[in-house]
């Protein structure tokens, strides 16, 4: 560990009389990177001026890990070196500012790390768990949805049930299209690395499947579905009315980002609840969905947007519209990052959903105090802070693989014809 107070003041506090130095400084932030479960993870932690007083925040940009370590280290870091840690607020602006060019999924992920860290801080020094910071609980514990799929409809059935009876109300449900690289369903090894696809096949699939869920289930369990931003706009509105009969708790992602000019049609077409955004990386492409109510859940990733400071202003920005939130919680948010998202869960009125992804014991042990899942919800610890530790020597032990081998994670999607499609 390098200790880093020689090189105070970098940065003081603009409002510290000249000579004056905060009661606590930061004194070292580093970019760790581990991947427990074969999913690559980047956690920030800053270390203060007080032993043992530290922090941590996610900064997961699975695709682009290295770009994010970058940026962390050579510019966020020297930025905030010597700063008072509990000016979250403005440490969060000036990085934000700092670069001109703002937002993207680099910068904010590396925002998102220095700001979770800081808001895990303040509440070690506060003794209290974050979602009080956050104004207080308002609830016991966050419900959940988690993820059935299969290679046919029975399949999928089969995995609903097993969900259904570890307790989990709400369960999101994927088939395999024959032949094609389905998104959400375990890929097929007969398929070659250049994923093929149709479209046209999926939105035949997808309605026989609930209608097969709906009928062998009934009418109790919650059921969601993403398209993955994988079709052509006008068949989601068509796969969104064909599914409407089903009553899905909601449809997500039916367009992608650079497509939001459809969402008014799809809201004049069906009234099917829609959850957008765990692609988004700026206040432009939400405002507009929110404010004309053409959404029913807000799904950021909320390392993505920067952090939990712009989280929970979008949050109660949300909540002056009715629109919920359903924050993005796959693998590929660290532990640290999925206690974030349960903090502000915990205390947001408009709570709606959350998306829970079950850590295995290895991570577990890397991330000690990762959040407990039961009865189909996701419960706090109520340590003070984010509750979340890492152990750095285990996480050490779980190196980042090959680069060169990305794409074999998350390798190119193509229609049958060959073409390029978004993933
Ligand atoms: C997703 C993710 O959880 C979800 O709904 O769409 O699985 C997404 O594909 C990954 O986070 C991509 O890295
Ligand atoms: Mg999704």
């Amino acid at each position: 560990m390098t200790d880093q107070s020689p090189t105070w003041p970098l940065a003081p506090n603009p409002w510290e009389p000249t000579g004056g130095r905060p009661a606590i400084t930061i004194r070292n932030v580093r970019a760790i990177c581990t991947q427990p479960e074969g999913i690559r993870l980047i956690v920030v932690k800053i270390e203060t001026s007080e032993p043992d007083l530290y922090g941590l925040g996610c900064a997961t940009f699975t695709q682009r890990p290295r770009a994010v370590v970058e940026a962390i280290e050579s510019y966020l870091k020297p930025m905030i070196l010597g700063r008072d840690p509990n000016d979250i607020e403005d440490i969060y602006q000036t990085c934000y500012l700092s670069s001109y060019w703002r937002t993207g999924p680099i910068m904010n992920n590396a925002l998102s790390g220095v700001d979770q860290a800081l808001w895990d801080i303040k509440g070690k020094l506060a003794n209290m768990p974050v979602y009080q910071l956050l104004g207080g609980k308002t609830r016991r514990a966050a419900t959940l949805y988690t993820h059935a799929s299969g290679k046919d409809v029975s399949e999928v059935e089969d995995n609903v049930r097993a969900l259904m009876a570890r307790g989990f109300t709400h369960i999101r449900a994927q088939v395999a299209v024959p032949g094609y690289h389905t998104y959400g369903t375990k890929a097929d090894p007969g398929l070659p690395i250049q994923q093929p696809w149709n479209e046209s096949a999926y939105v035949r699939i997808v309605p026989r499947l609930f209608d097969h869920l709906r009928t062998q289930i009934g009418d109790e369990l919650e059921l969601l579905h993403d398209i993955h931003e994988r079709i052509q706009p006008i068949l989601a509105i068509n796969l969104a009315k064909d599914l409407e009969q089903f009553r899905l708790f909601f449809l997500e992602d039916p367009f992608a980002p650079e497509d939001i000019g459809w969402f008014k049609c799809m809201r004049e077409a069906t009234p099917i609840p829609i959850a957008m955004g765990e692609l988004f990386v700026n206040q432009t492409e939400w405002e507009v969905l929110i404010k004309d109510r053409l959404i029913d859940f807000i799904r950021v990733h909320i390392s993505a947007i920067g952090g939990l400071s712009i989280a929970q202003k979008l949050a109660h920005f949300c909540e002056f519209f009715g629109v919920r939130t359903a924050w993005h919680g796959p693998g590929d948010v660290s532990p640290v990052g999925h206690a974030a998202n349960l903090h502000l869960d915990l205390a947001s009125t408009n709570f709606g959903i959350q998306e829970a992804h079950i850590f295995g014991d290895q991570a577990r042990e890397v991330f000690p105090g990762t959040p407990e899942v039961h009865d189909g919800m996701m419960w706090a610890n109520d340590k003070p802070g984010l509750g979340v530790d890492l152990d750095e020597e285990l996480a050490a032990k779980y190196p980042f693989g090959d680069y060169e081998l990305m794409h074999q994670d998350f390798p190119p999607v193509r229609r049958i014809d060959g073409s390029p499609i978004r993933w």
